[in-house]
This record gives structure tokens, C-alpha cells and sequence, in this order.
């Protein structure tokens, strides 16, 4: 069976994978994915309509934003779960459809006469019979579809960008979080896509408000996250382990820890941190728990090796997931939008009540400790409000000179060998500069002991990727200290890495944000067109990385 995905940094052949995904996807499960994303911008073209009689429903903005969320990268690889939703999807659009045709002619006293997309009228019984024709159909209308590159480059910049804005406000959903004016934007964007008239600055100008809008959801998460939890404070997050049995947690969803430290709170076993849940153990609400005792292993790619040795049950929150091994598979549980065939589900939340954690605590208990990998501690939680306070001492390293530059190195972390530039530049910085990170690219240094400026680490971990809104917030901040008219002419430069999805909108919100010649690797996306390309270069002067060396050597002179 065919597929067609270049979604991610690891697109086979730096083209697109066609056969299965690198990542392990399969390719009738990415074609019933690419179903449901053009399912989506049809059901988003009738909720923006809707949003016009004053009809659309909260339910769709919610379903909308959970399906880019489960398509990322990593997340969802399980074909029943894309089936049932796809069932779900064409429900909501046929009955929205239906009563937005209805409520339309009652006020209008004529019949709708506007052009109707396909992918908004397309409807289909959804059973295992039909599951050949409509992996064939989600073949027919990937990304591909779209023959024009250039227009095709800037809707997959968008839809991609869209995919991280969904990931970052379902996290914000659950903890109360919500934002009418997100939810308008991703659906009208969605129903953008459907136009067959759409010109290439038309197009630029959605991929700056896409920015603008990843900018508004890591405020809205950072503003979620910070008021349940405390604003991060700086930790030492110890990397042994004890000798209770444990469980080993991954992802970005906070909430899902606090209720696992709850719930396991009596219960004799500890709770580790792994990947992107590293940087929870910096806040107040969450490090308060005794038996959240540190973190186990490094970033996503690792976990293959790093799960067989942990011994106990490891729950997965969000990406990334890498097809586990048999060694390990029976010891997975998921829950929210990740899925694997084969691994234990840990159902969601319902009528306001916590998740239930019985079935992995209880099958903790019957197991080893972990076994350690590592000894020592690790500094983080220097997100804005760590950082801004010690903000004159900041100051005064700058204008003494001890602080000569400040390089941002957020984003991904992934399997390529190249990565390791990113380990490269982080050692051959001089040692007056402060590295600024954020997301799991961080694991390719932070371990490295840089030291330390008058007190301040060099190696400044703001937490999770969106926290690189926290970058943002601090580059502002410094900028407004020193009177200048862009954060461009700051001490401050942009060495960032991307993997998936939500690397997309961080980038675009730092586009946004007006940020000029970032340095974006391993490889730059395989979804630009060599047009597109150009003109994202010329106008903000993003560049590929090159070696080590010669990087490190044009940073420290402000290109
Ligand atoms: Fe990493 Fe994966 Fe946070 Fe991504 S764990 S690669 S950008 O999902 O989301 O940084």
C-alpha cells in the first residue's frame, strides 16, 4: 500500500516516506490519518460558517483540535482509534452541515448557493469493509493532492504550524484553559485549505497569523500551566534511582502526572520523569510530591533501550512514542491521544473526575526497581520568571562582559547522527556564553557540565518546547532593559533544532515575533518547495546549519 508523508524532520530520503513511515506509522494507518485531516477542514468549513448564524459547537472546536493533535508525529498509531474517529468526524459534519443548511434558508429565505468543497459534502459508511477504500481515498487526498508546490509547501507550513497550536491548547483545555479566538483561527484556517483560488501572499500572511497564534497558545498553556502549578522554580533534578519499585512517565501533560502523584502518593512506589516531563519536576505543585524522585534517561529516541532497564510500567501522555520493543511492550499504558496496537489504555477523564491510574500502580508494585543509568543532578526550571529575577545580575554580566552572547538552542532532539552538531556547539561555545533551551533538543548538552557564569548555569533550561515562549518572554524582556528597537540587536542568537510538528509553530512564532537569521537543522523541512524556501531565506534570513566550528565562529560575531 501507498502513503505519502513529510510531516517531520526524518521524511525518508529527505523527500517523504512512501512506503511506512520512518517512525514505525503504517501505511494504511497514515492514510486513514490523511482521511481524517481533509474530514477536518470540511467539518471546519461548516463550523466557520456556522460561527456566522452564531451555531458552532464547542464539541467540533474540541474534536478539531484533538484529531492535529493525534496526528503528529509519533503520537497515534493505531488504526481502530483513526476509524472510530473518522465515524465520529463525519457525524459532526453531517449534522452541522444539516443544521446550518437549515437555519440558513429559515433566515435567509433562499437555499444555500455557495460552492460546496468536496471534502465538505464527502460522507461514507466507516466499517472494516470499506477500510480499502478509504486508506485509498486518504492516499488520494494527501498533501500531494495539492499539485501546485509552492501553494502546497505554504498549506503543509500551515496545517503542520496548526498541528503544535492544537497540541499546546489541548493541554491548556483540561486545566481550564480555553481561547475562542484560537479555536476561530485553526477552523478558518482549515477551511482556508479548501479554496482553489488561494495565492502565494495570501498564503504568506496565514503562515504569519499561524505564528501570531502559536505565540497566543504558549502564552495561554504557559499562563495554564503556571497558575495550577506554581511559576518553575530552579532545581536540581537527581538522575540516580532508589530501590522502590516505580513508574516512569513521558510526555507533556502535566495534568496526567498530577493525578498519577495523587493517586500513587501512599501507595510505596516512585514516579520518574522521562523526555519532555523533565521539566516538571521544577514546579511548586508538582515537585512538592516526595515520590516524584527525579528523572530516568534522556530524550525520546532513547526510549528503546531506556525502558528494558526501568524495570516498571511507563505511561505514555503525549509523542514521542516509538514502537516498542517486546521486552518492554506489555509494561506501556497510553492515555489521551497517543495509541499503539497492543499497549494498555488508560481511559479519559470523565464527568470532571481524575483519571484512573489503578491498573499501572497496581502492576508497579509487582515489579523491580528501576536500574540506574546515571548518577548526579541536573539544573532546571529557568523559565521567565526564574531568569527575570535574577534579571540584574543578568544585566550586569552583560555590560561587564562576563555574558558576551546568549544562544538559543531550543526545539528537538532525534535519531539522526548529524545531531550531534548540537552536542559540538554547545562544547565549543566560548565560555561566556549563557545557552538558552527549551523542548528535548536539550538532551544533546545539558548533561555536559558547562559550569557557570557568576552563579548563573550557562546551559538554562526553560522546560518543555513551549516554554520557548519563555525564551521569547526573556529576549523582550532583555530587549526593553537595554532600550532597543528589536530583539535582533541583542547580544542573542537562534541555533534551533526541529523534529516534529510542534518545532513547526515554535519557529513560526519566533518568524513572528520578527526574529532574524535563525539557524534551523539538522536539515530544513522537506515540505518547503525550493520557492518557498527562498523566500522564507531572504525575508528572515533562516539559514541550514553548517559544521560546528564554522557556526560557533559566525554566532560569536553576530551572524
Ligand atoms: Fe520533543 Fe517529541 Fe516537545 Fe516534540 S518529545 S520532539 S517538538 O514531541 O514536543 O520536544
Amino acid at each position: 500500500m501507498k502513503m505519502f508523508c513529510y510531516q517531520c524532520q526524518e521524511a525518508s530520503g529527505g523527500k517523504g516516506c512512501t512506503v511506512n513511515g520512518i517512525c514505525g506509522i503504517k501505511a494504511d494507518v497514515a492514510n486513514l490519518q490523511d482521511l481524517l485531516i481533509y474530514n477536518l477542514k470540511g467539518l471546519a468549513y461548516w463550523q466557520t460558517k456556522a460561527r456566522n448564524l452564531d451555531l458552532q459547537q464547542s464539541e467540533i472546536s474540541h474534536y478539531i483540535i484533538k484529531i492535529l493533535f493525534a496526528t503528529i508525529t509519533n503520537a497515534n498509531f493505531d488504526l481502530d482509534w483513526a476509524l472510530i474517529k473518522l465515524a465520529e468526524g463525519l457525524k459532526l459534519k453531517e449534522d452541522m452541515k444539516s443544521l446550518f443548511l437549515k437555519e440558513f434558508s429559515k433566515k435567509n429565505n433562499e437555499e444555500f448557493s455557495e460552492n460546496i468543497p468536496e471534502a465538505a459534502n464527502w460522507n461514507e459508511e466507516v466499517n472494516i469493509e470499506s477500510l480499502n477504500h478509504l486508506t485509498e481515498k486518504g492516499y488520494a487526498v494527501n498533501q500531494n493532492a495539492i499539485a501546485n508546490e509552492d501553494i502546497r509547501a505554504l498549506i503543509s507550513l500551515v496545517l503542520y504550524g496548526l498541528k503544535g497550536i492544537a497540541a499546546y491548547a489541548d493541554h491548556a483545555l483540561p486545566l481550564g484553559y480555553e481561547n475562542t479566538e484560537i479555536w476561530k483561527f485553526i477552523e478558518s484556517a482549515l477551511a482556508t485549505m479548501l479554496r482553489t483560488d488561494l495565492t502565494i501572499d495570501e498564503l504568506l500572511k496565514l503562515v504569519d497569523d499561524t505564528g501570531a497564534f502559536g505565540v497566543k497558545v504558549m502564552a495561554l498553556l504557559d499562563q495554564a500551566n503556571t497558575t495550577t502549578y506554581g511559576h518553575p522554580e530552579p532545581t536540581d533534578v537527581n538522575l540516580g534511582v532508589g530501590n522502590k519499585p516505580a513508574i516512569l512517565i513521558t510526555g507533556h501533560d502535566l495534568l496526567d502526572l498530577y493525578e498519577l502523584l495523587q493517586q500513587t502518593e501512599k501507595e510505596g512506589i516512585d514516579i520518574y520523569t522521562h523526555g519532555e516531563m523533565l521539566p516538571a519536576n521544577a514546579y511548586p505543585g508538582l515537585k512538592k510530591f516526595k515520590h516524584l524522585v527525579g528523572n530516568y534517561g534522556g530524550s525520546w529516541w532513547h526510549q528503546t533501550k531506556e525502558f528494558e532497564s526501568f524495570n516498571g510500567p511507563i505511561l505514555f501522555t503525549t509523542n514521542c512514542l516509538v514502537p516498542p520493543k517486546k521486552s518492554y511492550k506489555d509494561r506501556v499504558f497510553v492515555t489521551g491521544n497517543v495509541a499503539f496496537p497492543g499497549t494498555k489504555r488508560i481511559a479519559e477523564r470523565e464527568d470532571g473526575n481524575p483519571k484512573d491510574f489503578s491498573a499501572i500502580i497496581k502492576m508497579a508494585k509487582k515489579l523491580n526497581p528501576p536500574i540506574e543509568l546515571e548518577t548526579g543532578t541536573i539544573p532546571i526550571g529557568f523559565a521567565h520568571n526564574s531568569v527575570l529575577s535574577v534579571a540584574d545580575k543578568i544585566v550586569d554580566a552583560i555590560k561587564s562582559g562576563a555574558i558576551k552572547r546568549f544562544v538559543v538552542m531550543a526545539g528537538c532532539d532525534g535519531r539522526m547522527k548529524s545531531r550531534n552538531y548540537y552536542t559540538d556547539v554547545a562544547e565549543k561555545l566560548p565560555k561566556e556564553t549563557i545557552i538558552l533551551t527549551a523542548g528535548c533538543a536539550k538532551f544533546r548538552y545539558n548533561k555536559l557540565n558547562l559550569g557557570d557564569i557568576g552563579g548563573i548555569p550557562r546551559v538554562l533550561d526553560a522546560g518543555q518546547c513551549n516554554d520557548s515562549y519563555s525564551l521569547a518572554v526573556i529576549a523582550l524582556k532583555l530587549k526593553e532593559v537595554f532600550e532597543m528597537d528589536s530583539i535582533n540587536d541583542l547580544p542573542l542568537s537562534f541555533d534551533i533544532a526541529w523534529y516534529e510538528q510542534k518545532a513547526v509553530i515554535v519557529l513560526l512564532a519566533l518568524l513572528h515575533l520578527g526574529v532574524k537569521n535563525i539557524r534551523l537543522g539538522p536539515t530544513l523541512p522537506s515540505f518547503l518547495s525550493p520557492n518557498v524556501a527562498k523566500i522564507i531565506i531572504e525575508t528572515f534570513g533562516l539559514k541550514g546549519i553548517t559544521t560546528a566550528e564554522t557556526d560557533v565562529a559566525a554566532i560569536m560575531t553576530g551572524q
